[in-house]
């Protein structure tokens, strides 16, 4: 089959230039000298000492040596691909934007998706927020949309992420834990920082853990500017949307993925795009008028609010699509610099004190961890248009900048490069008027840290709001300081009354009627936390239904991954019937069996084994089927993992079907107790298995799935 996912744009084109290829061709050195030996270096003979004139060794090693660079301080985890973003409708009432206008561009696009505390070799399914930065190759410069699968951030000021990090981060003196925010110093920094409350709901929430990065939401968080070409401005917050709908595993399968295939967020990416199933979001806008500025509860600028979608429609504007994988992990992937502070004319930033220190730091961090100013050279980094300006030289300069000049203004250049005028498309900072003292505070605006956890808490489903609860009870419970606990469980008193009396059950501890320091003067010389840590409440909207993922999309089975369960003589008639509805409809079958190899169905056709029983496990699956056969049967049941894969199926409310004699497999299962159950599906129509296995998971089962000892 030809590969699909080569579908080129002008930025892959752009890349082709500096791609290497070294299929048929001789060994050389970094010189092109032909190499015939890289497995000897060169002795005073045979046994005898390594020579230090041996140029081709010191060639090879001195390149190992150093061929890390530092991961990212933050997002290290990280995995990329290529697309295009369209746009449906233009809104040139909005933004000048050449992306929000012309509806014929395809714009190119790089996207990388990320854990933030972990490490380059953490694994996928660590409970943490995810990144989400989009990378658009304008024809007006290049645009970084550096935002995460929640709508809101942990902290108000750019000041306090050096802190909040620190204390998410694995502990200083024994560097534990890896990956994970369930520790002391985190929840120490969350409980003297309410303003962190509404993005650790939602880390507590089921968006920390999804099924898939092709499955969540995108949002740029901080509210920015449209511009349009009278220079009138309009609020903006963007939001993209997943075609595939927002879907989460439970954390019990989080944990035992992280086992099984620590790069299935990654692996799951990467076969998507490379089968041709290529996944797509839609982009959308929540625009509030410059003169509504202050019509709302919270204050537009504070990051740790979002604008409820009820309160201001998502209005869909166009759509991305990731159709291409990296050639080179490194030289993309990793080398890929987001910055915030890329934008183009018809965009800009608002004073979100947030964004503001966003400006610095990602050019700044660049500086380490990629080595040089000339960063931007790096092809993954490039715009599509041409760069002319007077910055020359550093580390790692790549062009060769022609000209007797290298300064303006010049008349021995001609006076080149010349400055763009505005009719040319010159990108000019909006002129806000600012009229302030100069002051190192806080607005008393960004003081509200309750509402909105609330809005959020009171907007999930019940299934929703267990998993909430079971997460803070993991997490808290993995905390070693009664005190920090009792003050987490004040503050969560402050959000939901029940929520906390449920997760004090689970901790084994009282919600206390004080916190043992007054929250006021928890850390007293510390005015911002004097200032901004009111418990009050405001309820403004009883709940927002975009809040929630039992809200989202449940049209589709495309990508889902189903284990059929088989050995020799399953039977075919029931395989084949439910493979070409279930393929037809963009679902991926894997043959599971006793061993690996080849099985043979009961006429007698052979079948490639996808994975041998004990090569796989049930949670890296979405939906379990077993089509009948007398002999398979016998096959199955004296491997008794493969009752373990289907009891961990029924635990995790997923969809299981069985076909004629795979029911007595079934009845060896849990799944036997429990008759009534809309996703237990025995002999049913390949349309009833799809509607099921669209539902993503049978959410009614919750109750009784936690009775299973799997
Ligand atoms: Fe950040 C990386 C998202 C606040 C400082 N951040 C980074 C990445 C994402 C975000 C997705 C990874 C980009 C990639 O894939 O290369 N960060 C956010 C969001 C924030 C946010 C959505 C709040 C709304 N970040 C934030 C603040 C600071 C930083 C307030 C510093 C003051 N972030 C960084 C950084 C990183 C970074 C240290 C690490 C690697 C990099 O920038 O390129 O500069």
């Amino acid at each position: 089959m030809a590969k699909k996912n080569k579908i080129e744009n002008q930025k892959t084109k752009d890349l082709k230039q500096f791609e290497t290829d070294a299929s048929g061709k001789v060994m050389t050195t970094n010189q092109g000298l032909k190499v015939n030996d890289t497995n000897n270096s060169l002795k005073s003979g045979e046994r005898g000492s390594t020579l230090l004139e041996d140029f081709l060794l010191r060639e090879k090693i001195t390149h190992f040596d150093h061929e890390r660079i530092p991961e990212r301080i933050v997002h290290a985890r990280g995995s990329g691909a290529h697309g295009h973003f369209e746009l449906y409708k233009s809104i040139p009432e909005y933004s000048k934007a050449g992306i929000f206008n012309d509806t014929e561009r395809k714009t190119p696009v790089f996207v990388r998706f990320s854990t933030v505390a972990g490490s380059k070799g953490s694994p996928d399914l660590a409970r943490d927020v995810r990144g989400f930065a989009v990378k658009m190759y304008t024809e007006e410069g290049t645009w970084d949309l550096v935002g995460n699968n929640m709508p809101i951030f942990f902290i108000q000021d750019a000041m306090k992420f050096p802190d909040l990090v620190h204390s998410v981060k694995p502990e200083p003196h024994r560097e534990i834990p890896q990956a994970a925010s369930a520790h002391d110093t985190f929840y120490d920094f969350v409980s003297h920082a309410t303003e962190t409350l509404h993005n650790q709901i939602w880390a507590m929430s089921d968006r920390a853990i999804p099924r898939s990065l092709r499955m969540m939401e995108g949002f740029g968080i901080h509210t920015f500017r449209l511009i349009n070409d009278k220079n009138e401005s309009h609020f903006v917050k963007f939001h993209w949307k997943p075609k595939l709908g927002v879907h989460s595993v439970t954390w019990d399968e989080a944990v035992k993925i992280n086992g099984a295939d620590s790069d299935f967020h990654r692996r799951d990416l990467w076969d998507a795009i490379d089968s041709g199933h290529f996944p797509e979001w839609e982009l959308g806008i929540q625009v509030v008028a410059q003169e509504d500025e202050h019509k709302f509860e919270f204050d537009l600028l504070d990051p740790t609010k979002l604008i409820p979608e009820e309160m201001v429609p998502v209005q869909i504007i166009g759509k991305m699509q990731l159709n291409r994988n990296p050639e080179n992990f490194f030289a993309e992937t990793e080398q890929v610099a987001f910055l915030p502070g890329h934008i183009v004319p018809g965009i800009d930033f608002t004073n979100d004190p947030l964004l503001q220190g966003r400006l610095f730091s990602y050019r700044d961090t660049q500086l380490s961890r990629l080595g040089s100013p000339n960063f931007h050279q790096i092809p993954i980094n490039r715009p599509i248009g041409e760069v002319h300006n007077n910055q020359r030289d550093g580390h790692m300069q790549m062009d060769i900048p022609k000209g007797q000049t290298a300064y303006f203004p010049n008349t021995l250049g001609g006076g080149c490069p010349h400055l763009a005028k505005m009719a040319e498309g010159a990108f000019h900072s909006y002129e806000e008027r600012i009229d302030a003292k100069k002051i190192r505070t806080r607005s008393e605006s960004f003081s509200d840290h309750f509402s909105q956890p609330a809005l959020f808490y009171r907007s999930l489903a019940s299934w929703e709001k267990q998993h909430v609860t079971e997460a803070y009870i993991f997490e808290l419970g993995k905390c070693t300081q009664k005190r920090i606990k009792e003050r987490m469980l004040w503050l969560i008193a402050q959000i939901d009354t029940d929520l906390a009396k449920n997760v004090s059950k689970g901790l084994g501890l009282k919600i206390p009627k004080e916190i043992d320091q007054p929250i006021n003067q928890a850390i007293g010389a510390d005015a911002d936390v004097k200032n901004h840590q009111p418990p009050k409440k405001k309820n403004y909207l009883d709940s927002d239904p975009a809040l929630s993922q039992a809200n989202t999309k449940f049209d589709s089975i495309e990508t889902r991954q189903i284990a059929v369960l088989v050995a020799d003589g399953f039977s075919m008639s029931d395989f084949s019937a439910k493979k070409k509805a279930l393929e037809k409809e963009g679902a991926m079958l894997k043959l599971i069996a006793p061993h690996g190899g080849m099985v043979v169905s009961d006429d007698n056709t052979e079948h490639e084994v996808d994975a041998a029983i004990m090569t796989t496990e049930s949670v890296l699956f979405d939906a379990v089927y077993i089509p009948g056969g007398k002999k398979s049967m016998q096959g199955l049941m004296k491997e008794s993992k493969f009752k373990k894969f289907i009891n961990e199926a029924f635990k995790h409310c997923k969809t299981i079907a069985a076909d004629h004699e795979g029911e007595e497999l079934l009845d060896k299962t849990f799944v036997a107790n429990y008759n009534d159950d809309k996703a237990i599906l025995i002999n049913e129509k390949p349309a009833t298995l799809i509607k099921s296995i669209a539902q993503h998971r049978n959410w009614d089962r919750m109750q009784i799935a936690a009775q299973v000892p799997a």
